[in-house]
């Protein structure tokens, strides 16, 4: 019996006075700094919707886009309190633009992407285009590409934001900057990138510029034709439903560098077979009604609702009506690194 303690003794001993050295025993910490699988950052959570709605709408009683240069509210995982992430990797916040408002010129390191909720024809102006935004539209704003947001419409608009603000803090590569004028120069007409790059045609001799899709908004009104179109033609997989990549033209790969975005369909009726993958994701609710099943958990999805799912649950999804489901992950980066996995349960 006293050998043992002995042993703890002249152990812990031992780190304290490696510690003075900033010296740490790996051999105690092995197995949670490299374990078998990953151990799920933060909770599976929904934001419903219509919960959510007053704060966002409330929020320009307090304080204007241009003074808040973003008026967003992050939806910050309740796992992960105080970080301002919705998974180990990734960002999300409720973006509002007032009629009239401009949220002023800036750019940053970090990529983001907005999928809109609500509001017609407010618009983003990204690398010197203006986009006009409608509800179910995929934009995309690349790493630091100047970027102003205005509506000259007669209704709020709120959009989800998705950033990968933890990718860049865990390279400590965060660079912005804010541009001299409110609003950055455009240089194109509206609709010319589309027009250009998102009609199966390329200009000869063209070349990429920037490691996103040349297409910066997939206007949900041709998503949807292509997930319908893809629901007619086939059956569903039987663990993912008919789900779409939104891709880059240039070289069908991803359409950001680091966020994955898919869109799915799940017919009425149809419930998805368990899976889980290594991208924690975040769900928004486009179309219909459903739920996504995790952990024991019912999270409803309904339109314009949030559910954030963390990496490695295996989980479920159910259609009680025709259900549209938008999804971002960081699964792009992980595929590039070699570390993304799937299981099929
Ligand atoms: O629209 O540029 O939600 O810079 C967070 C940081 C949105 C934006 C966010 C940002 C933006």
């Amino acid at each position: 019996m006293s050998a043992v303690p002995d042993l703890q003794q002249q152990r812990q001993a031992f780190y304290g006075r490696a510690d003075t050295q900033h010296l740490a025993p790996l051999w105690t910490r092995l197995k949670s700094l490299v374990p078998a699988e990953p151990t799920p950052a933060g909770v599976p959570h929904r934001w419903a919707y219509a919960e959510v709605r007053p704060y966002v709408l409330e929020s320009a009683q307090h304080i204007s886009a241009k003074e808040a240069e973003r008026r967003v509210l992050i939806l910050e995982n309740p796992g992960l309190h105080g970080s301002s992430q919705i998974t180990n990797s990734l960002y999300a916040g409720l973006q509002l633009i007032m009629p009239g408002e401009v949220a002023p010129a800036h750019r940053h390191t970090q990529s983001a992407l907005r999928f809109v909720i609500e509001g017609h024809g407010a618009y983003t102006a990204v690398d010197g285009e203006k986009t006009l935004m409608e509800p179910g539209d995929f934009v995309i704003t690349p790493s630091w590409t100047w970027h102003h947001h205005g509506n000259e419409s007669t209704a709020p608009m709120v959009w989800l934001d998705g950033l990968d603000i933890p990718i860049c803090a865990l390279f400590a590569s965060t660079f912005r900057e804010d541009h001299h004028a409110d609003e950055a120069p455009l240089t194109r007409p509206a609709g010319d990138a589309l027009a250009r790059y998102g009609s199966g045609l390329l200009p000869v001799g063209w070349q990429p510029g920037s490691l996103n899709s040349p297409v910066f908004n997939y206007p949900y009104a041709r998503t949807r034709e292509a997930l319908f179109a893809l629901a007619r033609g086939a059956a569903p997989d039987a663990h993912l439903g008919h789900l779409l990549r939104y891709v880059n033209p240039a070289d069908g790969g991803w359409a950001m560098p680091t966020i994955a975005t898919m869109i799915r369909l799940l017919p009425q009726g149809f419930a998805t077979l368990p899976y889980r993958s290594s991208d924690s994701t975040v769900f928004v609710g486009v179309e219909g009604r459903g739920e996504l099943r995790v952990a024991g958990q019912r999270l409803a999805l309904t339109p314009h609702d949030v559910v954030v799912v963390p990496g490695w649950m295996p989980y479920t999804l159910h259609a009680d009506a025709d259900l549209v489901l938008f999804s971002y992950s960081d699964r792009v980066a992980q595929e590039k690194l070699g570390f993304w996995r799937e299981q099929r349960l």
